[in-house]
């Protein structure tokens, strides 16, 4: 498969109305020149900024978000970017930027406190790792409405000015788990000011079970928060449904779960599963320049993560320490090699992991080295964007195995960039939202360390031919669905997607090919993980005759749906305008 072939649909595209992002960051943080003592913009690469910053910039729409430092002078100035900045933000100007400030303390209590230390764990399902602090809370509170407030001010600032998208309403688009309650304050003050637009929210973490969620004392007002939204996105269907499920339990509020909608206050919200992907081929691009930077012939086995309990770390490298007990054949030609960016480096529970990593990695290592090899190598720390595209190109398998996980980006970067051949393998976890969707990695379940070694070692003998068919069909769905796809799904859901005539042409008059119906395919064959075959009798089965009784199976025929209908994951149907009993008795 080329990595490169363009589609319709990730040609760029535009919203409707301006677009207003609030998110808990801006798209690049401001740091203090230490000579000059100026504000300068630093770039931020993640896929997220790649592909909505320009979205906002097409659109002249606005960025409302923490500049990561806090500023003595509030009015301080945002600079423009540097002449010679490339990345996707470069366009932003300093007047389309609304930065928020807020009290160190009170930030400090909102961020580490409740977003990091009461959300994040309690939405992916750890419960006991969660604190449940009143003034974590009222500060949580506070920040939200100070987001809301200057959401309302770039409101104004779009009514002010006399752009493109002057006719039809902005869409504020609201991200993640810092910012739940803001979208009510900004309908109910919007409304007051009667400046109208359309609201979404975005989880890109998990939505726990009920049972969960509502551990949390301030439950209800979480959900009334997210519901000022006319409509909420999340990865998959089953935070989807999560999300209805404490709707209708918490507030009573009627809910269609076919239809993914909830009834709130006379307002109906949409939601919807609207599952991110990774600018697959700027990946591409990096894996067709990157240098080697992997100078062994021993098998890597990589893990890229942010240093974080949810990760699953300590139970990889428990399971590659099993690998290594029950297959002794691969010492000496296996290496793990695991790169771990610093995360909430502040917080109690992030130095722990990272010291128990430490200790761990150390006490495998004292275990298994040799004199002319190591088993893990770990490197603690931040690798560019090349680098680390050398590294996915160059692994023989990729272990991406967390707890649990809103989505796990790193799955799909590493498959964007598999363009050599024999490919290398992909191992997921069942607990992230990549791993309900990439069917063709093998899937890994974490807890369960036998096994999580068994598949391991099945990754690393796995023949060439299935490496590659597993990987081709990998590499179709993440190209198919990258970061633009997304950004598209999401304007459409909000019927604000701007349609180009190019897009309808592409669509309405490109014949479908062998591709497209593979395509099609897989969503149903892929998601149930079995196969329906539906199958015509006359003339496609049997061979026509001059009597209908004479239209008789041959006999490979007859074999052959024999073996496949023993298979349990095989449905077979036969479609005739014979009737039911006549068809029985012509194949059986
Ligand atoms: P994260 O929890 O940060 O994101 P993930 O989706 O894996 O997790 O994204 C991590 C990003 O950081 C990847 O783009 C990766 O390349 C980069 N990265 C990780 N380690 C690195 C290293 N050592 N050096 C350089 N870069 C590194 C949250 C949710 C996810 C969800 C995303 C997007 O927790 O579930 O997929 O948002 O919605």
């Amino acid at each position: 498969m080329s990595g490169t072939d363009s589609s319709a649909s990730r040609s760029a595209c535009n919203s409707k109305g301006s677009m207003i992002v609030v998110s808990n960051r801006l798209p690049f943080i401001l740091k203090r020149n230490e000579k000059t003592g100026e504000l300068e913009r630093k770039a931020s690469a993640g896929g997220l900024v790649t592909a909505v910053a320009p979205v906002v910039i097409r659109g002249s729409g606005i960025w409302v978000g923490w500049p990561g430092i806090h500023l003595d002078d509030p009015n301080e100035k945002i600079p423009e970017s540097n002449p010679n900045d490339k990345t996707p933000t470069a366009g932003l100007l300093s007047e389309k930027i609304v930065p928020i400030h807020a009290e160190p303390k009170l930030f400090d209590s909102y961020y580490n406190g409740c977003c990091n230390g009461t959300f994040w764990p309690l939405f992916h399902s750890m419960p006991d790792r969660a604190t449940f602090i009143a003034d974590h809370w009222k500060a949580y509170i506070k920040c939200n409405e100070e987001f809301a407030e200057k959401t309302v001010h770039a409101l104004h600032l779009l009514k002010q000015q006399k752009g493109k998208n002057g006719n039809s309403p902005p869409i504020v688009w609201v991200h993640d788990y810092h910012l739940m309650l803001a979208a009510n304050w900004i309908r109910q003050r919007a409304e007051e000011d009667e400046i109208k637009c359309k609201l979404a929210f975005f989880l890109h973490i998990p939505f726990p079970p009920w049972d969960i969620f509502r551990l949390f004392p301030w439950s209800d007002e979480v959900l009334q928060g997210i519901l000022g939204c006319d409509m909420v996105g999340f990865h998959i269907t089953d935070y989807c449904l999560n999300f209805i499920d404490c709707c209708q339990r918490n507030l009573g509020c009627r809910v269609d779960r076919k239809n993914l909608l909830v009834e709130l206050g006379g307002r109906t919200i949409c939601v919807r599963p609207l599952p991110i992907g990774v600018p697959f081929d700027r990946f591409v691009q990096l894996a067709q320049n990157a240098k080697p930077v992997l100078s062994t012939n021993q098998q890597v086995i990589l893990g890229v993560d942010r240093l974080d309990y949810t990760k699953g770390l300590v139970h990889r490298l428990k399971a590659f320490e099993r690998l290594l007990e029950k297959y002794p054949e691969h010492i000496e030609k296996v290496v793990l090699l695991q790169i771990s960016v610093p995360s909430r480096t502040d917080v109690k529970e992030y130095q722990d992991l990272k010291e128990g990593m430490d200790q761990l990695v150390g006490r495998i290592n004292g275990r298994f080295t040799t004199p002319n090899w190591s088993p893990i190598r770990y490197i603690y720390g931040c690798v560019g964007q090349d680098e680390l595209a050398a590294f996915y190109r160059d692994a023989a398998a990729a272990l991406v195995t967390p707890l649990r996980d809103g989505m796990n980006l790193v799955a799909k970067e590493f498959v964007a960039c598999q363009i050599n051949k024999p490919p290398g393998v992909l191992i997921v976890s069942p607990f992230a939202g990549a791993g309900e969707m990439m069917h063709e990695a093998l899937i890994c379940n974490p807890y369960e360390l036998d096994d999580a070694a068994e598949v391991i070692h099945r990754a690393l003998i796995m023949p060439e031919d299935e490496r590659t068919v597993r990987m081709n069909h990998l590499r179709r769905r993440e190209q198919l669905n990258d970061v633009d796809s997304w950004m598209k799904a999401f304007l459409k859901a909000m019927d604000s997607l701007e349609e180009e005539a190019d897009d309808i042409g592409a669509t309405s008059m490109q014949p479908v090919t062998i591709d497209d119906f593979d395509e099609y395919l897989s969503k149903y064959i892929g998601y149930t993980q079995k196969l329906a075959l539906l199958l015509d009798y006359d003339g496609t089965l049997a061979p026509i005759a001059p009597h209908p009784d004479l239209a008789t199976l041959p006999l490979e025929t007859k074999h052959t749906l024999q073996r496949l209908s023993n298979m349990s994951d095989v449905y077979i149907a036969i479609i005739s305008g014979r009737n039911v009993d006549n068809v029985k008795n012509m194949v059986s």
